[in-house]
């Protein structure tokens, strides 16, 4: 800032330069007219000076306040806004807690229904047998006591010697009329009967166990003859089926058969095919029937079951492996993938089925199975077609087919010809003879392929007479195709109507 004091000394020097024109001037000092004026120039500098400092200050307080209160407002906005974050923290934890609530609920309800179906079903079964056990048990011991009692009641009234001999020790001749005497028989009376009780109740508990353990070794023989079969059959010569069909009638087979026929005496015996059932009740009708074709009491499928005729009961024992019938509205999809081929489906008994690979292998492995076809032709009527052997191998086989040995009025035998040897394919598994191609694509349906067929009972039904179309067909005399719209494919043991009948007579 200037000074005014300074300035009035600066205009003082100008004005004494001016007026000297010679070196030796003096001096005088001169009475600055304008003194008052300088003083009061001061003096209004320092009070503006004063005055915009008090401005500065009060715009500065001013700003602090604004500033303060801006920070307050940011402060709150920012509590609000961190409780709302706490309150959707804690929401969304509350949520995450309810779905844990409801996946454990979910598991205890699995665990629920595993336990229901699986262990329930045991433990029932297992109770079941123990509480008959227990029963005739019980009745024996009361049959025991009252001839007991009734012999107690003898010798009370005095007439031991006659009535109770047979049970009595070596002492019954002491003479009756003593009391103690009397309850000294009784005694020795009743430790017999409870020692034979004893000896008794041991007996059939051994025989038990003796059931038990039979079982096993019965399923344990069936399991070392099947494994001898399967050798035999995988060394001999699978493809043209001669080493498969003498297999048949070796001595391996025969002890096998009368093997599985004395288990089906035992006691708990499941049921693994249609023809168990029939053997063990003929008089049941044709219908569905829970059968354990793995003999695995947890495995139980539904199977429909041909029973035979009712004046011929021989005829029976039929498991129904496929069913077609073009009669019925909605009918069953047969363009299946694999993995439905081998589990099998549709309802048996109920429109049309397929019984699965998987079983069908089970079944046909463990001993030898024939198969017979019925079939009916949309103008030509019915036909049918029988092979005594008949096998599905395992699926790292891809469920390929054995069969042979044809009887029947077609006039060619279709399926052993081109099929015997093929193994099964889908449209999401082909295993044919054909690269170019899937037979189970350009035909539809899951079979035994070859290049590709001279039948196929999964095709799609007739649309019209045509019998060149890609239907479910039979290739007959000079390869005129039957042309099918029902069919029935069943399987049961080979040879099985000579047993039953001669188990039907006692022999
Ligand atoms: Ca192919």
């Amino acid at each position: 800032m200037i000074n005014y004091r300074d300035f009035r000394v600066l205009w003082l020097l100008v004005a004494v330069s001016a007026s000297s024109s010679s070196a030796d001037y003096e001096y005088t000092p001169v009475e600055d007219p304008l003194q008052s004026v300088w003083d009061r120039l001061d003096n209004l500098s320092q009070e503006i000076f004063k005055v915009f400092q008090e401005k500065l200050e009060n715009q500065f307080q001013q700003l602090q306040r604004e500033m303060n209160e801006k920070l307050e407002s940011v402060k709150s906005k920012v509590e609000v806004k961190t409780s709302a974050i706490n309150n959707n923290i804690m929401n969304n934890l509350g949520h995450v807690d309810n779905k844990m609530a409801e996946i454990n609920r979910t598991i205890t309800s699995w665990m629920q229904n595993y336990y229901d179906g699986h262990v329930r079903n045991d433990l029932d079964e297992a109770r079941r047998k123990i509480e008959e056990h227990v029963d005739v048990k019980i009745s024996a011991l009361e049959n025991k006591f009252v001839g007991n009692i009734n012999i107690l009641m003898n010798l009370l009234a005095g007439n031991a010697s006659r009535s109770s001999g047979s049970l009595l020790p070596s002492d019954a001749t002491v003479p009756a009329g003593s009391s103690a005497l009397v309850e000294q028989r009784i005694s020795n009376t009743v430790t017999t009967a409870v020692t034979s009780l004893e000896s008794n109740l041991r007996d059939q508990l051994t025989h038990i166990s003796n059931v038990v353990t039979s079982s096993h070794s019965i399923v344990d023989t069936i399991n070392t003859h099947v494994s001898k079969i399967n050798d035999k059959l995988s060394s001999g010569d699978g493809e043209t089926g001669t080493g498969t069909h003498s297999c048949l009638n070796d001595s391996i087979a025969i002890e096998l058969i009368s093997t599985l026929e004395k288990a089906r005496e035992t006691p708990g015996f499941l049921p693994r095919d249609c023809s168990d059932h029939h053997w063990q009740q003929p008089e049941a009708p044709t219908g569905v029937f829970q059968i354990y074709p793995t003999m695995d009491s947890k495995a139980p499928i539904s199977a429909f079951c041909e029973m035979g005729d009712e004046n011929a009961k021989e005829t029976g024992g039929w498991t129904v492996i496929l069913r077609r019938r073009n009669t019925t509205f909605g009918l069953t999809n047969f363009n299946r993938t694999w993995a439905e081929y081998r589990q099998g489906f549709g309802i048996p008994g109920e429109g049309e089925w397929w019984f699965g690979l998987g079983a069908l292998h089970a079944l046909t492995y463990r001993q030898p199975y024939e198969v017979r076809f019925l079939m009916h032709d949309i103008e030509r009527g019915y036909f049918h077609a029988s092979y005594s052997n008949f096998r599905v191998e395992d699926e790292t086989r891809n469920y390929r087919l054995i069969v042979n040995g044809f009887t029947g009025n077609v006039s060619q035998d279709a399926l052993s010809t081109k099929h015997h040897g093929s193994p099964f394919s889908t449209f999401d598994r082909d295993n044919d003879q054909l690269s170019s191609v899937n037979c189970a694509v350009s035909n539809s349906g899951g079979w035994w392929f070859n290049s590709c067929y001279y039948t196929t009972l999964t095709a799609p039904f007739p649309t019209s007479a045509n019998r060149d179309a890609k239907t479910i067909r039979w290739l007959n005399d000079n390869n005129l195709w039957l042309v099918l719209d029902d069919v029935v494919l069943m399987a049961r043991p080979a040879g099985y109507s000579a047993r039953f009948n001669a188990h039907l007579h006692g022999e």
